[in-house]
């Protein structure tokens, strides 16, 4: 029997600086660059794990959101939290106050965006603290009975435990909607939402692209170009952007293979809700 494929929209949320982007930099190539350069928007980051749940394997796709972590940016916050089926939420132990804005800021704004939602706390850059019995105490407080982690995207010391713990509460949702049948061409099959089909046009033109990191700055220029707000596409909107991702494609693929991943994806968009 097939592995089925649940994909699930995971946010990443706490203050600036606290460590988000190195958190899913270690985790997701295991790799800690002290050179990174700052967020500069949202960035999404594919995740791809083998589980079991329920006796059955499992291929869990979590797509990483890490949102800004200015507070002033809001729009930019809700409109990538909109849709998060869990979260990680993050403070550092050497500045206190980041953790008092996750209980007055982030879980708050979480809440009333994306609703009550799984997520699990990490204390990150435990690698800098002076009295770790002190930090244990303190993220216990903090948590409140939700999963939490002292860890370091540094050492990178309880990372992949945070991540992992949070997979378990996502597969425990089990909801439908965000549920595919694994299969070639089942990714954008009957039954999904417009914005699912959004999700597969993305991850199908990056993949032509040579992965996330290259074609996200194309998707975000080229679905603004089909004014489309990438967390709520209309169809029409998305239709445009299909065209649109077709005549970057003509740039450096045969013609006929940009004709197909062009009637691929209004296939997928047709046969969406
Ligand atoms: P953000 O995405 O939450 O804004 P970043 O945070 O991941 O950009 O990290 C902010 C700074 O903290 C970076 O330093 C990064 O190297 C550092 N950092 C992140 N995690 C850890 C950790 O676990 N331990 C230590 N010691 N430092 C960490 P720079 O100097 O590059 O701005
Ligand atoms: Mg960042």
């Amino acid at each position: 029997m097939a592995a089925s494929i649940i994909k699930k929209k995971v946010v990443l949320l706490g203050d600036g600086a606290v460590g988000k982007t190195s958190l899913v930099r270690r985790y997701v190539i295991d790799k800690f660059a002290d050179d990174y350069i700052a967020t500069i928007g949202t960035k999404v980051t594919k995740k791809d794990m083998h589980l079991e749940h329920a006796g059955h394997p499992v291929d869990l796709v979590l797509m990483l959101w890490d949102v800004l972590g200015q507070k002033e940016y809001s729009t930019t916050h809700e409109s990538s939290i909109r849709g998060a089926k869990g979260a990680i939420v993050v403070y550092d132990v050497s500045r206190p106050e980041t953790a008092d804005s996750i209980l007055e800021f982030w879980l708050p704004l979480l809440n009333r965006v994306a609703g009550y939602v799984p997520y699990v706390m990490t204390a990150n850059k435990i690698d800098l603290a002076a009295d770790r019995g002190v930090e244990e105490e303190k993220l216990k407080q903090m948590t409140g009975g939700v999963p939490g982690f002292l860890c370091s995207a540094k050492t990178g010391e309880q990372v992949e435990e945070a991540f992992l713990a949070l997979s378990t509460l996502l597969l425990a949702q089990g909801d439908i909607p965000d549920t595919m049948t694994v299969g070639e061409e089942a990714m954008g099959g009957p039954g999904n939402t417009v914005a699912s089909v959004a999700d597969v046009i993305i991850m199908d033109f990056c993949k032509n692209f040579g992965g996330l990191e290259s074609g996200m700055p194309v998707i975000r220029q080229q679905f603004a170009r089909a004014a489309i707000d990438v967390n709520h596409p209309t169809r029409e909107g998305l239709r445009r952007a299909i065209y649109l991702l077709a005549e970057v494609e003509r740039g450096f693929r045969a013609p006929a293979d940009v004709d197909a991943n062009r009637d691929r994806r209004l296939t997928w968009l047709r046969d969406a809700r």
